[in-house]
């Protein structure tokens, strides 16, 4: 398959059939023939497969595309119904197109990459296999390569009896030809191409004949193995080939109707519902596994994983796989630096990074380790030892203490944290080249995080240390309300030369959302100053799609702020509505009694609503994309970056421990529902600490008791280690 395969509503993966007395073929997923009568086409996603379904000149094909849980392949499974009143002798060729390279490479250099790929036919195992002598493995543009093969073989076959093969783009597409009629599908005449240079692809050809009426069942696996393994076992025995994928596409689908069945939500608000029980815990999960690798969205060659993504997406599977967090953790703590400084960005093949000193990096760290402990309460976790990126090694606890003093070390002149390349908005990367510039928001996250520690400190006894972080946060909290208040709403950041960024004083960039936002999550903004922040974020943030994060748009370039205003305005971190930045003023919104509102902008981000105008948002209208262009620009409500955001975790979490209110903490599950008007009711199915809680909650408002098993508790902390049972009813409210 090519990176970012051009044209790019090429997908490969085809399956043509053609009728061997007409001649007449179509692709069973419409693409790349176009052209063709289709009297329907149908594309179902659903969790882990997409279906697709179409009926052309009398033959039904529906076509199921998914990867299985337990083995390293993608399965086409196919079912064929002539639903003509003529028996059918049809072609069927599936074919794929293998890049078999290196993504770089293959755009600036394809005729050299050309020489290694080889695709050959394995007449004992009936498939087509390939690979290639030699792996391009470096990032960038150099000479210097590693001396090593491809340690893969792909294979490729049809549970069908085959026909014919090719395993050369050239001899199955022919001269002067497109996918859309290839000269081997035209003539029916396959090459039995087998290559060891040129354009690799997999095409495998076989005949069917179908009765009216009559279905043909088939299945076309593409596999992948490491050389040293040999034929998948899977693909030794073909004749069972379809039952096995139809067990497969079980498995795949009882493990996410097992994995969704963590986290139930029934509201009044059959969006809400189906976002909280199904997409969004889905799309965190795909994020968590996949979404940061290398796509379409995502330049995997030049940003590699993100650190500050890695330390965010674990909030998305906690609830329903505590388990796969502590690995990953543990994992992503090796890009931190003995001083408690990070990577900013690391490549998993390689193990190397960029340090590029986004003040916020290394505090994510704190804040997904907290993260895990509230979920889990393991706390020996920070007895564990973890290698630091410049050798040496110590404890967990101890890498999120190096992290807070690390930056509670980079305070600037204003006594905020200096914000250097950028924080956690990228763009903002030229208000401090010279090391004095300071970030705003970077301030109330620190402080944010030094709270969010607190509980551990006090837990683990820790006085000395509680103390001292209590200190660094109020002398923040004090920094930001002197220093950084514009009147109306806080300041952004100040520049190497001290001039303020987000204040009424500017003509462009007045107001950004997020110093807004977590100057309240953080408790630094006194009543007063929280709604009139938030006052002044809804008369100019707010936009059908939810807020934007900062207006008016720069419409000039400032080479002093970053490129934050070189992005078109509207888009992108230039005044879209950014829903990462977004979802946190929910929470705030919320965290400030403002719940109607928060409701409202949650509403507005949902896909189900931000997404009405299908054409126009233009991305997958299910999940949660990372911006979708303001009003400031004429394609308002346009999106971009879906799956690829850090939106998905947090919309979910804002979602069941905001307004649903179930709060994890070190010893407890809090119950502070936050439920607006229109959802008088509500129940959750949640999982917490091994145990299935069916919570029932009928209104809003502190909660002073609950019950449990019919058990009256007093206060609004569910201690589930002081019941036996392992289904706990829950019931707050009258
Ligand atoms: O915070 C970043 C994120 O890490 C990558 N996408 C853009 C965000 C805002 O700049």
């Amino acid at each position: 398959m090519r990176y970012n395969s051009l044209p790019w509503d090429r997908p490969g993966r085809y399956i043509l059939v053609k009728d061997r007395e007409t001649g007449f073929y179509h692709s069973l997923s419409w693409a790349p023939t176009l052209d063709r009568p289709y009297q329907r086409y149908e594309c179902a996603h659903g969790q882990g497969y997409t279906r697709i379904t179409t009926e052309c000149q009398g033959l039904k094909g529906v076509l199921t595309y998914f990867v299985p849980r337990t083995a390293t392949a993608e399965v086409w499974r196919v079912a064929l119904t002539n639903t003509s009143a003529a028996p059918r002798t049809l072609e069927i060729y599936a074919f794929v197109e293998l890049l078999m390279g290196n993504a770089l490479n293959d755009l600036i250099n394809q005729p050299n990459d050309k020489h290694f790929p080889e695709v050959a036919f394995d007449d004992e195992h009936l498939c087509l296999v390939a690979s290639r002598r030699y792996w391009v493995l470096n990032r960038g543009v150099t000479v210097k390569q590693p001396n090593v093969d491809w340690p893969y073989r792909l294979y490729f076959t049809n549970s069908l009896p085959l026909t014919g093969f090719d395993g050369s783009l050239d001899a199955f597409i022919g001269r002067w030809r497109s996918e859309a009629n290839p000269i081997a599908v035209t003539t029916g005449r396959m090459g039995g191409t087998e290559i060891t240079a040129g354009d690799p692809i997999a095409a495998l050809q076989s005949m069917v004949t179908l009765e009216p009426q009559a279905t043909q069942e088939f299945v076309v696996v593409m596999a992948l193995a490491p050389k040293t393994a040999g034929v998948p076992e899977f693909l030794q025995d073909r004749g069972h080939l379809v039952p096995w994928s139809d067990r497969q596409l079980q498995e795949l689908t009882a493990y996410w109707d097992r994995y969704l069945r963590a986290l139930v939500v029934t509201t009044p608000d059959r969006d809400v519902n189906r976002s909280l029980s199904i997409w969004n815990p889905y799309q965190a999960a795909v994020t968590f596994e996949m979404a940061r690798n290398s796509g379409y969205y995502h330049g995997g060659l030049l940003f590699g994983t993100g650190l500050r993504d890695r330390f965010q997406d674990i909030l998305g599977v906690l609830i329903a796989a505590p388990e796969r967090v502590r690995p990953r953790l543990r994992d992503a703590l090796r890009y931190q630096f003995a001083d408690g400084s990070t990577l900013h960005n690391f490549f998993r093949l390689t193990g190397s990074g960029e340090k590029t000193n986004h003040s916020d990096t290394p505090l994510w760290i704190p804040f997904g380790v907290m993260a895990y402990l509230k979920e889990t309460a393991d706390l020996d976790f920070l007895q564990e030892t973890v290698p630091f990126y410049d050798g040496g090694e110590s404890t967990v606890g101890d890498r999120l203490r190096r992290a807070l003093d690390y930056s509670l070390g980079q305070l600037g002149p204003n006594g905020l944290p200096r914000i250097h390349k950028g924080d956690w908005n990228d763009t903002l990367d030229y208000i401090g080249p010279e090391g004095h510039g300071e970030t705003v928001w970077g301030a109330c996250f620190l402080a944010y995080i030094l709270r969010e520690t607190f509980p551990l400190w006090a837990w683990l006894q820790e006085e000395a240390t509680l103390q001292r972080y209590q200190t660094a946060y109020t002398q923040l909290q004090q920094a930001v309300n002197e220093r950084c208040w514009d009147g109306e709403w806080y300041l952004r950041a100040f520049r190497d030369d001290g001039s303020a960024v987000g204040s009424h004083r500017d003509r462009q960039g007045q107001l950004f959302l997020n110093a807004q936002s977590w100057a309240i999550l953080a408790g630094i903004a006194p009543p007063a100053r929280a709604q009139q922040a938030i006052a002044a974020c809804r008369e100019r943030l707010l936009t059908p799609y939810g807020m934007q994060i900062v207006a008016p748009a720069y419409r000039e370039v400032e080479p002093n702020t970053g490129l934050i205003s070189r992005c078109v305005p509207g888009k992108k971190e230039n005044g879209a509505v950014f829903n990462h930045a977004s979802s946190w003023f929910v929470l705030a919104a919320l965290t400030a009694g403002e719940t109607e509102l928060a409701w409202e902008v949650y509403r507005r981000m949902l896909p189900a609503n931000s997404a009405q105008d299908r054409d126009r948002y233009e991305v997958e209208p299910y999940v949660f994309a990372e911006y979708v262009t303001s009003p400031e620009h004429p394609t308002q409500g346009q999106a971009s970056h879906s799956w690829l955001t850090g939106t998905a975790v947090w919309m979910l979490r804002i979602g069941v421990d905001g307004f649903l209110g179930l709060q994890p903490e070190l010893d407890g599950l809090r119950l502070a529902p936050r439920l607006p008007a229109a959802w008088p009711e509500v129940a959750v199915q949640r999982r917490f600490r091994g145990k299935t809680l069916q919570v029932q909650i009928r209104g809003s408002g502190p909660v002073s008791a609950f019950t449990v098993n019919g058990e009256r508790v007093a206060g609004n902390l569910l201690r589930v280690t002081d019941f036996v049972d392992e289904v706990l009813t829950v019931t707050v409210g009258p």
